[in-house]
This record gives structure tokens, C-alpha cells and sequence, in this order.
């Protein structure tokens, strides 16, 4: 599960990278320099849940759910029109399954701009417009190709070539209207034909407007407020983000931090907001395994039944399911322990197709 930060050269994705993961990873103020090799990181997502199951079973281990954060170098404003993102770029790219964009709205004169002047909203429209014209490159490709074969193939191989030119045809159209792909819905089939591609605008992307340090605490930044319509009739969650501040926050010592959050009247870090938003844009929910040895959470995608969430544990215990025991986290929360759940009847038996919801706390009875 990973993902990727892009963004514009100096629009902070080094800085926003290192903020979520309490690294070190270099930053620079003048674009075009640095090497080529992404950052990478795994960060553990904060759950206030999980840390309340934590205080119930004092656990000798505790395992957070995880979500790989990559920061992508290289990237060029413009690049997609004259000639596609590099290949090394577009490599990283394409491995990710969901894209955080880093907005430039900090307007430190001492950071220049690669267009010469500070807007949100021109530099989240255009980086839309890059992955846009991304997919464009590869659609066409394609479709040339595909005219080509298509003379050549008969019976059903023509037919599914026929088939992937129509909805390659459809995409094409959208993108024309430099629309992303991101809120198209797909049948069943039309999702088994495009699985093999990649297409960069049909990630989900959550929009981080990097802001600066004076508008911090308050609730909704200015430039939030202008980006909220782009966000929205893109399909992209937004937020933010004050990646400065937030490195700094990352990088103090506990007792720091402590003093630090308080003086400048902060209730949450930001970096625990927008990890936990990077999670769920992968469609992912977190259920947990309970028990004095360990509290950890389980990441799988919203709407898996019960035995596939047990796959994720041992696939023995998928094999040998019998029944799962289900407590829901406020039914437990509000018993205050695993047997006064039960005793209430809060401790449901499930089967099979149970569909487990986000914060169950499973117990998976199986015998093999
Ligand atoms: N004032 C201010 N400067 C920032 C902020 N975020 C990043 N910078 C600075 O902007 C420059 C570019 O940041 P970097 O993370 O390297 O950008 P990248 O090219 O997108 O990876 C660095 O000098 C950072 O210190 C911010 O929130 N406020
Ligand atoms: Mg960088």
C-alpha cells in the first residue's frame, strides 16, 4: 500500500515527506537540483481507538496498521505536454496507489517558485492537467496500436480488442475535456480491462495545500477555502498542511513537542491528520485482534467478508473458519471490557460472509 507525494519543484513534498515520517531527507529551496532517487517511509497511522485498546489490554506489543509514503523526484512542470514524464518518474508513479499532492501556498520570498509567483489554485490545476495528459499519452498509444492488431485478429481476440478500443475510446473523451478518471464509474468488466493500466489521473488524490506558519492554528486556511470547489468537483479530499512547522514538530524531542503543541495552541499534529487521510484514500478500513500479547490492527479494503479478513491473519485460519466473534469498537468501548460486551450480547458470532466493519475487534475461531 503505498503512497506517492508529488507536486511542483519547491512546493515542499521533501518537507511534507519528512514531517510524516520523522526523517531527515534533504530539502532544497532552489528547484532543478537533487538527485533522482524517491524517499521512502513507512508511517504507522495513529488511531485514537486503537490507542483506547491499548490502555483496556496494556498489550506486550502493540502493531499499528501501516501505509507506505513515497516522495517522488523529479518532477517537472510541463513535462507531460512536451515529451511524458521521465521514465524514471513515471516508474514511481505508476507503482502507487494513491497520489497526496503538495500545493505550494507558503509564501516565503526566500523559496522561489519555478513559475515565478505563489497560486494554489494554477499549480493544482495544472499538475491535474499533467496527469491528465499522462494517461492521454498511453491511451493513444494504445488505441494506434489496437487499430493496428485489430485488422490482423479474429473471433474473440477481436472482440476484446474491440472492447478495450471502446472504453479507451471513453477514457480518451473524458481526458479530452481534461477531465480526471479518478470519478468515473466502471462496470465489472470495464474494471478487468483497465486493471492492467495504470492511469495516474484515475488514482485517488488527496490535495495538501502547504501552508504558512501564521495560518497554522487556524480552522480553515485561506487558500482552503479557495481550493475547496477545485477539490471537490475533482473527487479530491483536501487539506492543511503546514509542512515547515510540522518537519520541526516531527523532529523534537517528546517533552518538546509537548510545550511546543500547547504555546502555539495546536490540538492535533497535522502529520497524524494527514496520515490517517492518505489511509483512507486507499479505500482501506482497520479491524483488530485483541489480547493481552498483542493489540494490532488489520488493514483491508472496505467491504471484505470476514473469512478474506482472516486470510490476512494465516490462511489457515480462512481454511478452517468456523465463526468469528465480532465486538464493535463502541460496543466495547461503551462495556469497558471484552466480557461485559458479552455478557450485554454485544459479542456477536459471525459467519463467512460477515462483512467486517471499520474497528471491529475480531476473535477468529477455525480449526484445521
Ligand atoms: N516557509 C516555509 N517554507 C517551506 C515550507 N515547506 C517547505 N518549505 C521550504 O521550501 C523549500 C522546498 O522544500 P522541499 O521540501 O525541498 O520541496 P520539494 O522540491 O517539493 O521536495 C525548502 O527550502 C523548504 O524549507 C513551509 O511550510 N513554509
Ligand atoms: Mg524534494
Amino acid at each position: 500500500m503505498k503512497v506517492g507525494i508529488i507536486g511542483l519543484p519547491a512546493a515542499g513534498k521533501t518537507t511534507v515527506f519528512n514531517a510524516i515520517t520523522g526523517a531527515n531527507a534533504e530539502v532544497h529551496a532552489f528547484s532543478g537540483s537533487t538527485s533522482n532517487e524517491p524517499n521512502m517511509g513507512i508511517v504507522p497511522v495513529p488511531d485514537e481507538r486503537q490507542d483506547w485498546l491499548n490502555g483496556l489490554y496494556k498489550p506486550k506489543k502493540n502493531t499499528w496498521a501501516t501505509v507506505e509514503i513515497v516522495d517522488v523526484a523529479g518532477m517537472v512542470p510541463g513535462s507531460a505536454k512536451k515529451h511524458g514524464f521521465g521514465p524514471d518518474l513515471l516508474a514511481s508513479l505508476r507503482q502507487v496507489e494513491a497520489l497526496v499532492h503538495v500545493v505550494r501556498a507558503f509564501t516565503d520570498p526566500s523559496v522561489p517558485h519555478p513559475d515565478g509567483s505563489v497560486n494554489a489554485f494554477r499549480d493544482a490545476e495544472l499538475m491535474e492537467l499533467e496527469l491528465i495528459l499522462a494517461d492521454l499519452a498511453v491511451i493513444e498509444k494504445r488505441l494506434d496500436k489496437l487499430d493496428a492488431e485489430s485488422l490482423k485478429k479474429k473471433g474473440p481476440e477481436k472482440l476484446a480488442a474491440e472492447k478495450e478500443k471502446e472504453i479507451l475510446a471513453k477514457f480518451k473523451n473524458v481526458l479530452t475535456n481534461e477531465q480526471p478518471l479518478r470519478q468515473i464509474e466502471l462496470s465489472e468488466d470495464e474494471q478487468k480491462v483497465v486493471r492492467g493500466y495504470t492511469f495516474l489521473s484515475q488514482k485517488p488524490l488527496l490535495l495538501v495545500t502547504n501552508i504558512d506558519e501564521s495560518e497554522i492554528s487556524k480552522e480553515d486556511s485561506d487558500t482552503l477555502t479557495k481550493l475547496k470547489p477545485f477539490a471537490e468537483s475533482k473527487g479530491a479530499p483536501l487539506l492543511s498542511f503546514c509542512a515547515k512547522t510540522e518537519m520541526e514538530i516531527a523532529q523534537m524531542e517528546p517533552a518538546d513537542r509537548e510545550e511546543f503543541l500547547t504555546a502555539l495552541e495546536i490540538t492535533e499534529v497535522g502529520r497524524e491528520k494527514l496520515v490517517r487521510a492518505a489511509y483512507e484514500l486507499l479505500n482501506v478500513i482497520p479491524f483488530f485482534t485483541v489480547g493481552e500479547d498483542e493489540v494490532k490492527a488489520w488493514t483491508i479494503v472496505a467491504g471484505t467478508i470476514a473469512q478474506e479478513a482472516a486470510r490476512k491473519i494465516h490462511s489457515d485460519i480462512a481454511r478452517g473458519f468456523i465463526r468469528a466473534e465480532v465486538a464493535g469498537y463502541d460496543a466495547l468501548k461503551n462495556c469497558g471490557s471484552w466480557n461485559a460486551a458479552k455478557d450485554k450480547g454485544l459479542v456477536r458470532l459471525e459467519g463467512k460472509e460477515y462483512v467486517v466493519q471499520s474497528g471491529d475487534c475480531i476473535n477468529f475461531r477455525f480449526n484445521v
